[in-house]
C-alpha cells in the first residue's frame, strides 16, 4: 500500500514566489504520521508550498493535514484525487474545528491527535472500509517523528514538542479551543531523545505556554540543561515574575521567547479573556527582566479589536521600539472558526465573510469583519505602516546595538538580521493574497 501525505499552502499571487517565511519548516504532523506508519507501507510526502503536485500520481489514499488559511487548496487537491476515486483523509486544526465543513471535501474526517487512532485508520484503509469519521483522544504517545521523509531545503532548525495545549482560554486562540484548556506534557525521555538526535544548532520548542505547569517545566529544563542545546519557545509573560524558572530557562538553553501580548490596553485584553497578563506586574518590568535574563522576545500583537483606536499603533510601536524586541508580529484580527471572538462577531452579524477561508472574495491580509473604531482600510494601512517602520534601517540599527548590550545570543541576532531582510521585503507582499491560487504554476 502507498500512502501520499500532501502539504497543501495557502496561495500566492501570480508571478510572486510562495511567502518565504511561511515555508521554512517541515510540518512536524507528516513526521508524526510516518513514524506511526508500519515500515511496509510505501509514504511519500508533497509539500505544496515548494513542490508541485502530479495530479496523475499512482498511490492508493492522500492524507492531507489542514489549517483554515488552507483549506480551500486542500478541498481542492481532495477533489482532483477524489474525482481518481482515491481516498482522500483530512486532519489539523481545520478538521478538528469544524469537521462538518471537512467531511464535505474527503473520505475521512481525522478530528485530533494522529496518535491516538492513526493505526485504526490504516487498518480500515487496509479492509477498504475507512469510516467517515474518526474522532481521536487528545495527547501525547511516546512517538518521536521520522523526519526522513522531508527531501526539502528548510531552516536549520529542528522543530520539537514538549506538550501541548494551555490552561488559558483567550478568545482569539485557536490552541484554546483545540485543547479545551487542557495542558498535555509528553513523556520527558522522548523529548530528550528528540533533542540529542538535533542535527541543528537550534531548536523551536513548540509548546503552546513553556510554564503551563511549573512542575512539568523546571523537570524539563533540568533535564535539557546537560544538553548544552540552544532553543526557542513560546511562553506567556507570566514567566517574567518567576526568577528561578528563568533562570534556569536560561542555563538550559533557552534564548528567545514568543509572547503573546496581543495589547497593551486592559479593557482590549479583559475583552478577549487574557486579563490575567497584566496581574503579574508593570510589562515594562516583566520585559526587562526577561532580556536581562539574556533571553530576547518575539513580541505579538493584533489589532482590530472593538478598543483599538488610531493610537493604540503608536502605543504599540513605541513599546516595541523602547524595549528593542528582536523580532515583532503586527498582525490584524483574523477571526479563526470556532474561537470565541469569531462566534461572538459571528452572533452580532459583524463578520462580513464568515467562511472567509473558502470566500472567493477574501484575499490573505484583508479584514472579515467590521471594526469598531476604524475603517477596514485603516486597520489594513495602520498595520502595514507599523511593520515597514520596524523593518526601517535606523529601527534595526538600534535593534542590533540592544542585542550587543545586552549580550544576546550572537547566532540568534544574525539570524535576526536574516529575517529583517526576508520580512522587511515581504511585508507588502503579504497583502492580498489569493486564498488557494497560482499554487500550479512555474516559479514558486
Ligand atoms: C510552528 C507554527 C508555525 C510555523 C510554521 C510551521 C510549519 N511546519 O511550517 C510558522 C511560524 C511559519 C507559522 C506560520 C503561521 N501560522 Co502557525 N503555528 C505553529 C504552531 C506553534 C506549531 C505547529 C506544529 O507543528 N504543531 C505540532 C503538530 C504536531 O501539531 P498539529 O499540526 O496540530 O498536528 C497534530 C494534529 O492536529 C493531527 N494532525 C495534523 N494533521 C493531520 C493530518 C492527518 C491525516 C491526521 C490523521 C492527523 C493530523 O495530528 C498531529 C499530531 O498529533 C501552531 C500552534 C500549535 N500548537 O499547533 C501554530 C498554528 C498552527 N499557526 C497558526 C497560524 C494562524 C499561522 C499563520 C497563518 C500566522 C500568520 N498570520 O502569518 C502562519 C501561516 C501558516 C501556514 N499554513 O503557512 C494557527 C492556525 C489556526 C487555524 N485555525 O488554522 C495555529 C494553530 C496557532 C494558534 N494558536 O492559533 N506557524
Ligand atoms: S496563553 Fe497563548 S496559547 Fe494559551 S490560550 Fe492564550 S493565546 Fe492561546
Amino acid at each position: 500500500m502507498k500512502i501520499t501525505f500532501i502539504l497543501p499552502a495557502i496561495g500566492r499571487k501570480k508571478n510572486k514566489q510562495y511567502i518565504k517565511s511561511w515555508a521554512v519548516f517541515p510540518p512536524v504532523a507528516f513526521g508524526i504520521l510516518k513514524a506511526l506508519t508500519p515500515p511496509e507501507i510505501e509514504i511519500e510526502f508533497i509539500d505544496d508550498r515548494k513542490d508541485y503536485i502530479d495530479f496523475s500520481l499512482s498511490t492508493d489514499c492522500v492524507a492531507l493535514s489542514v489549517e483554515s488559511c488552507t483549506a480551500k487548496r486542500a478541498y481542492y487537491i481532495a477533489e482532483q484525487f477524489r474525482g481518481r476515486r482515491i481516498p482522500v483523509i483530512i486532519g489539523g486544526s481545520q478538521a478538528t474545528f469544524i469537521p462538518g465543513e471537512v467531511q464535505n471535501f474527503c473520505d475521512a474526517v481525522y478530528i485530533g491527535n494522529a496518535e491516538d487512532k492513526w493505526r485504526e485508520v490504516l487498518a480500515d484503509l487496509d479492509r477498504g472500509k475507512l469510516k467517515k469519521k474518526y474522532v481521536a483522544a487528545p495527547g501525547f504517545s511516546t512517538t518521536v517523528p521520522d523526519n526522513t521523509i522531508f527531501k526539502n531545503n528548510y531552516a536549520p532548525i529542528s522543530l520539537i514538542e514538549s506538550a501541548r495545549g494551555c490552561y488559558f482560554d483567550c478568545a482569539i486562540c485557536s490552541i484554546a479551543r483545540y485543547y479545551k484548556k487542557q495542558f498535555f506534557p509528553r513523556p520527558i525521555e522522548s523529548i530528550v531523545k528528540e533533542f540529542k538526535a538535533s542535527p541543528n544548532p537550534y531548536i523551536f520548542l513548540l509548546d503552546d505556554n513553556l510554564i503551563a505547569r511549573r512542575e512539568f517545566t523546571i523537570e524539563l529544563l533540568q533535564n535539557l540543561r546537560p544538553l548544552k542545546k540552544k532553543w526557542i519557545s513560546q511562553a506567556s509573560i507570566q514567566i517574567a515574575c518567576d526568577e528561578k524558572l528563568l533562570d534556569l530557562a536560561y542555563r538550559a538553553g533557552c534564548r528567545e521567547l514568543f509572547i503573546g501580548f496581543e495589547s497593551l490596553d486592559e479593557s482590549t485584553l479583559a475583552s478577549i479573556n487574557k486579563k490575567w497578563s497584566l496581574s503579574f506586574g508593570k510589562l515594562d518590568d516583566l520585559v526587562k527582566k526577561i532580556h536581562n535574563h539574556g533571553i530576547s522576545i518575539y513580541a505579538n500583537f493584533v489589532f482590530g479589536f472593538d478598543q483599538d483606536t488610531l493610537k493604540s499603533f503608536d502605543d504599540v510601536y513605541e513599546f516595541s521600539h523602547r524595549h528593542s524586541f528582536q523580532m515583532v508580529g503586527y498582525n490584524t484580527l483574523l477571526p479563526y472558526p470556532n474561537t470565541a471572538i469569531y462566534n461572538t462577531l459571528l452572533k452580532h452579524g459583524r463578520m462580513t465573510h464568515p467562511r472567509w477561508w473558502l470566500d472567493p472574495d477574501f484575499q490573505f491580509g484583508d479584514i472579515p469583519f467590521i471594526p469598531k473604531n476604524m475603517t477596514k482600510e485603516q486597520l489594513i494601512e495602520k498595520s502595514r505602516q507599523l511593520r515597514l517602520a520596524f523593518y526601517n534601517p535606523k529601527s534595526i540599527f538600534k535593534r542590533a546595538w540592544h542585542f550587543i548590550s545586552h549580550g544576546m545570543d550572537p547566532g540568534l541576532s544574525i539570524v535576526a538580521l536574516f529575517q529583517y531582510l526576508m520580512m522587511g521585503r515581504e511585508v507588502n507582499n503579504k497583502l492580498n493574497i489569493p486564498l488557494g491560487e497560482n499554487l500550479d504554476s512555474a516559479g514558486k
